[in-house]
C-alpha cells in the first residue's frame, strides 16, 4: 500500500481488518519493521484518539514519532496555486509538504472540512497536496471528506462483537448545534459497503450523504423503522451535504436513548468519539453493557498499525 488516504488505496478490506485483529493479539510482532524510520503527524485540527493511537501504533513498529500542530507551531499555509502571497499565509504547501518529506519517512495529516465550499472540500485539497508534494507515503488522519483510520477501527470492532454472519448495521444521524463534517459518516458508509453486512442509513430529510458515497445503500428517514432488529447502532452527527455545511434541524428526538435501543436486537451502541453526553446519547446508553465506544477507541491503535504496517512493507 503506497498511501492510506481513502478506500481506493485498499485492495482488500477483509485482509486489513484481519491484520488489525492479528496485531491486537500480538502487538509487537513487527517491532523492527519501522526501526530507524520516522513518522511525522501533522495536525491542522484538535485530536485525542488519532493523535495518541497513531503514535502508539508507530512505537509498536519501532518508529520514531514527531508531532506538529499547524498554525500554532508552524507557519500558516497557502494551498492555492498562482497567488501573490501578500496576506497572512507565510508558506506554500508545495514547499511545506516537500520539506516535511525530507525529515519524515511517512506523514500523517489531519485537516477537517471547511464546510463552506463543497467543491473545495470534496476535492480534498489538503490531503491531495500532501500526496502530490511530500514525496513520502501519506496517512489520512481525517480529511475534509474521509476518516479511514476510524472506519477500519469500526470494522475491527464489529468483527469482534458480531454474533451473526450478516449483522444489521445502522448509521444514524444524531443532533448537534454546530456544523460537523461528513467525513466519519462518509467513510463508515463506504467501508461497510465493502463488507457483506446489511447497512441502513437513517437521517432527517436534507441530510442524505453525497450520492457517490451512499451509492445504493438503503436510506430511511424514519429512525424507529431503521432501528428495528439492528445489531449495531453507529451514531454520528453531520451537517447537510445538500445545503452544504448547514444545520437544518437539532431535533432532540433523534438522540440515542434506552427506548430507541430497545427497538434493536440487543444492539451495540457505537460512536467515534468525542461525543456530547445528553445531547446525542443518554448516559444510560453510553454507560450501558452494550456500549462499544471504549473498545472502538482502543481499536484505533490496531487500525493505524495495520495501515502503517502495509505502508512500511511496500516502501
Ligand atoms: C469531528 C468530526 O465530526 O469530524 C471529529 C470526529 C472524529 N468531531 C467534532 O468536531 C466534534
Ligand atoms: N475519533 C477520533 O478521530 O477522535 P479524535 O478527534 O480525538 O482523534
Amino acid at each position: 500500500m503506497k498511501h492510506f488516504i481513502n478506500l481506493d488505496d485498499v485492495s482488500s478490506v477483509e485482509t486489513l481488518v484481519n491484520l488489525g485483529l492479528n496485531l491486537k493479539a500480538n502487538p509487537l510482532q513487527y517491532q523492527s519493521l519501522g526501526k530507524d524510520l520516522t513518522i511525522g503527524l501533522v495536525f491542522f485540527n484538535s485530536s485525542l484518539r488519532t493523535r495518541i493511537s497513531t503514535q502508539k501504533a508507530a512505537l509498536n513498529l519501532g518508529m520514531n514519532v514527531i508531532v506538529m500542530n499547524v498554525g500554532s507551531d508552524s507557519w500558516q499555509l497557502e494551498f492555492e496555486d498562482g497567488v501573490v502571497m501578500d496576506q497572512g499565509k507565510a508558506e506554500h504547501i508545495r514547499e511545506a509538504a516537500a520539506v516535511l518529506g525530507q525529515y519524515c519517512d511517512v506523514l500523517g495529516v489531519r485537516a477537517f472540512a471547511g464546510l463552506t465550499d463543497r467543491d473545495e472540500d470534496y476535492r480534498e485539497v489538503v490531503l491531495e497536496s500532501f500526496r502530490r508534494f511530500a514525496g513520502v507515503p501519506v496517512i489520512n488522519l481525517e480529511s475534509a471528506t474521509r476518516h479511514p483510520c476510524q472506519s477500519l477501527a469500526d470494522l475491527i470492532t464489529i468483527e469482534e462483537l458480531k454474533t451473526k454472519e450478516k449483522p444489521k448495521v445502522v448509521l444514524t444521524w444524531v443532533p448537534h448545534f454546530k456544523p460537523l463534517p461528513q467525513a466519519v459518516a462518509n467513510s463508515f458508509t463506504e467501508w461497510v459497503l465493502r463488507t457483506d453486512y446489511d447497512l441502513v442509513i437513517t437521517n432527517p430529510e436534507g441530510y442524505d450523504l453525497a450520492p457517490e458515497i451512499r451509492k445504493n445503500a438503503r436510506v430511511v428517514h424514519n429512525q424507529d423503522e431503521a432501528f428495528a432488529g439492528a445489531d449495531f447502532i453507529y451514531a454520528k452527527n453531520w451537517s447537510s451535504y445538500e445545503s452544504y455545511g448547514k444545520v437544518l434541524t437539532q431535533d432532540p428526538s433523534w438522540a440515542i436513548t434506552p427506548e430507541k435501543m430497545a427497538l434493536t436486537d440487543s444492539g451495540y451502541f457505537m460512536h467515534c468519539l468525542p461525543v456530547r453526553r445528553g445531547l446525542k446519547v443518554s448516559d444510560a446508553v453510553i454507560d450501558g453493557t452494550h456500549s462499544a465506544v471504549i473498545q472502538q477507541a482502543g481499536n484505533r491503535v490496531w487500525s493505524a498499525q495495520a495501515a502503517l504496517t502495509r505502508i512500511l512493507e511496500s516502501r
